[in-house]
Order: C-alpha cells, then sequence, then structure tokens
C-alpha cells in the first residue's frame, strides 16, 4: 500500500478508535476526556505522542476484563501471557479481532515463503498462550495444512517431522535447538518462524547451521494481539516488517508502544510494551515500517555495577565459544552484584569467555564450563535465560 494512502487510513482508523473509547465509562476513555479529547476526530495521527499511554500496571489494576469495551455477547475467546516475572494478564478478543489477528498471521506465514500447499508443524504451545492459536488461526487463513503439535514431547514431534515432511516450523527459537539436538540436519523443513523470547543473529547462525534451515523472527504480544504484529520475511533483511496498518508503532527512549487501531474487544490506546527495539523506513518493494530484532525488555535489563547490560548481549558473546544453552546469573545477595554466566562445552574455554565478555560489556563475569547436557532444556513455554540469585540455594550446583 501505498504510505501516504496508509497514512490517511491510520488517522481515521486512530480517529475511529478514540471514538470507541470515548463511547465508554472505562479507564482508556475517561483519560482520553480529561486529555480534552471529546471526539475521534479532535486526534491527528501526527499527534499521536500527546496522547495518554496505558501500561502493564494499568492492565494489573483492571484485571481481569475492566479494559474491555465490546458487550459480553461480542467476546469470543481469551488468551494472555501466563505472567512470568508478576501477575497474568488476559486479554478478551472479538470475532473481528481473531480475523484481524488471522490476517496478519497469514501474511507472516507467506512472507516466509509458506504457501496453500504448505505443512505447517506448529510446535508453540495451544491454550492461553497466543503462539499455537495465533499460528494456527494464520495456517487457516492462508490455507496451508497446520498440525497442531503444541509444545512438548519432543520424540513425537521428530517422529511427525519425520513422517509428515512439513516445510514450516514454528515454535520458539529455544525450543527449535532442542527439537535439532534430536533431528537430522537432512530434514524436510525449509523455514523456521521463531519468537516469544528473545533471541540474537548469533543464535539464528546456530539454528540454521543445526537445521539446514532459513529462520525467521515473529514478534508479538498477548496484550496488542499475539503473534503478527511483526514478522520477518524472505526479502526484509534482519528487520521485522509491522502490521503497522492494524497496530501503529511508536517509540519512547527505545521503548516500543503500539496502537491497536482496528481491535474491538479490547483496545490499547499507546500500549507501553516495556520492549526495547529500534523503528526503520520501509525499503525495497514492501512499504510496511519495520522494527528491529528486540534488544530484551527494559525489566530485564541488568545493571551491574553501573553499567546496563542486556541478556541478549551475552549470548552474542557466548555463542561465538559455547553451545547455545546458556544460563545467566544475577547474583544479588549482596548489595555488590555479581554476574554468573554458565555455558556447557567440552572444551576449556573458562579463560577466553570470561576475557570475551569483559572487553564486550565492560564487566567481569564470573564463566561457569559445564558438561555438555548440564544445563536446563526448556520443553514447554519459554526459556528462562536469566535467574535471579537474591538468597538461598544457587540455582545452579557449583555456585558459592
Ligand atoms: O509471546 C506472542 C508470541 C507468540 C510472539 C509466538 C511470537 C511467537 P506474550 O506471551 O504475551 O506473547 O509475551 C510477549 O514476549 O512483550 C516480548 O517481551 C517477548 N517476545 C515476543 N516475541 C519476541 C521476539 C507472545 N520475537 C512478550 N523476540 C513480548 C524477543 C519477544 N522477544
Amino acid at each position: 500500500m501505498d504510505p501516504e494512502a496508509r497514512r490517511e487510513l491510520q488517522e481515521q482508523r486512530l480517529q475511529g478508535l478514540v471514538d470507541r473509547l470515548l463511547g465508554t465509562e472505562n479507564f482508556q476513555g475517561a483519560r482520553l476526556r480529561e486529555a480534552g479529547v471529546t471526539r475521534g476526530t479532535d486526534v491527528r495521527l501526527d499527534e499521536i505522542h500527546l496522547l495518554p499511554t496505558i501500561s502493564k500496571q494499568d492492565l494489573w489494576d483492571h484485571y481481569p476484563f475492566g479494559l474491555q469495551i465490546a458487550p459480553q455477547e461480542d467476546i469470543v475467546c481469551v488468551h494472555g501471557s501466563s505472567g512470568t516475572g508478576g501477575r497474568p494478564t488476559l486479554i478478551p478478543y472479538t470475532a473481528n479481532d481473531i480475523e484481524i489477528w488471522s490476517e496478519v498471521m497469514a501474511r507472516a506465514l507467506k512472507g516466509a515463503g509458506a504457501t496453500t500447499t504448505s505443512i505447517v508443524h506448529n510446535a508453540y504451545g495451544y491454550g492461553l498462550f497466543t503462539g499455537g492459536l495465533g499460528v494456527h488461526h494464520g495456517g487457516l487463513k492462508l490455507g496451508a495444512t497446520v498440525i497442531p503439535m503444541s509444545g512438548g514431547m519432543t520424540e513425537r514431534q521428530v517422529r511427525l517431522i519425520d513422517d509428515l515432511k512439513p516445510d514450516v516450523l514454528c515454535c520458539t527459537p529455544s525450543y527449535a535447538l532442542r527439537l535439532a539436538e534430536d533431528l537430522k540436519k537432512e530434514n524436510s523443513i525449509q523455514v523456521g518462524i521463531f519468537g516469544a523470547e528473545p533471541w540474537t543473529e548469533e543464535m539464528r547462525q546456530e539454528i540454521q547451521q543445526r537445521l539446514g534451515i532459513k529462520a525467521l523472527d515473529i514478534y508479538g504480544l498477548s496484550e496488542v494481539i499475539g503473534p503478527g504484529v511483526a514478522c520477518e520475511s524472505l526479502d526484509s533483511e534482519g528487520l521485522l516488517n509491522i502490521a503497522e496498518d492494524h497496530f501503529y508503532p511508536e517509540t519512547d527512549q527505545g521503548e516500543l508502544i503500539f496502537t491497536t487501531l482496528t481491535k474491538t474487544g479490547m483496545p490499547l490506546l499507546r500500549y507501553r510494551t516495556g520492549d526495547v527495539a529500534t523503528l526503520h523506513e520501509p525499503a525495497g518493494q514492501r512499504t510496511l515500517r519495520r522494527m528491529s530484532k528486540l534488544k530484551g525488555r527494559k525489566d530485564d535489563m541488568l545493571i551491574i555495577r553501573g553499567v546496563n547490560v542486556f541478556p541478549t548481549e551475552i549470548e552474542a558473546v557466548v555463542l561465538t565459544l559455547a553451545s547455545p544453552h546458556y544460563l545467566i546469573i544475577e547474583d544479588r545477595r549482596t548489595t555488590t552484584a555479581q554476574l554468573h554466566v554458565a555455558v556447557e562445552s567440552t572444551q576449556d574455554i573458562k579463560a577466553k569467555l570470561s576475557q570475551d565478555l569483559k572487553e564486550r560489556l565492560g564487566i567481569t563475569c564470573q564463566v561457569h564450563v559445564l558438561e555438555p547436557g548440564k544445563l536446563p532444556r526448556t520443553e514447554q513455554g519459554k526459556a528462562q535465560r536469566l535467574a535471579r540469585w537474591t538468597q538461598g540455594q544457587a540455582p545452579i550446583d557449583g555456585l558459592t
């Protein structure tokens, strides 16, 4: 779509959203009124930054459905996140919202090269988590064949990949690595669509090499819709195309903010995601704005003796020397925080890895080299790469 025409569409949609919110008594409508907004046409897209933002805390304060604006008879399902590191959040969806989700996910699959004859092995978890059903809806919309595997039971997954010969694999990047431990490099998969957790370029290389596939990144969050908010395509050169006709992006000091222009169940105006990334202009034949891979979440940023470190920066260094199974331990038992990095290797890489980490991050990390297989693998859900150690027993054996 011509960017100019899309801007107009986005502005119309924004005004429609503002009218929908003002039509309710609830939190977002009330705040718009307080800001002096009386109708949608008061608001312009290039002034969106003047409108109030909404945060996870607001979602918690109105838990479970206080921010829903659609009448109950229009709600067709609920998704959410389990709330690792916090309380759960739940999102009610209308049939209109599911239609939008199917559309953006079908786009994501198509941009990855999937077609109506594709077989999509979907190993994202089915349930409240949006990964499984998001890919499922998109696959159906595209007209591909979806194998609804969900997470876990790796032996059975490998068996079905051998038997059904899917060309598309969808799962978390950490689970792709778990599969790679059991799956032959000579497999039928052409492309993987991996997301739901942070992963680096180095991790991409590792997965591509181990599985012999092309690995693409997909981003999303249940508050906004689920997977499909942004996704790489075969031609997007490491950036993720944002479905900005539905989800209008902004950044504030690195933090991504999204406005759901078209949702009707629980739309959000200027939702602060807590995720850190950069926005980029369109390039090539595509006209959507794009975003970088996520650097991390604001609340995952470690501050070690005054130095800010994202776990992804540690991952990038670890993967140059060790296997992709690693654990970062932030030791906060005393006031001077210590960083431990546990990796798996058969070689004596301790000194070199410590030195590389020091060079890249500017801080000293305690490196622990364990035998392969010693660190926990993620079979289901999101990988936990970061353990915060505040008291009691160490998260892994051998730390004191
Ligand atoms: O993780 C939606 C999703 C499912 C995305 C499957 C991609 C694939 P939530 O459980 O609500 O939704 O968690 C959202 O996960 O705010 C990010 O911090 C993180 N996240 C999601 N995708 C990526 C990614 C789903 N590609 C939270 N890279 C988001 C890094 C990601 N972090």
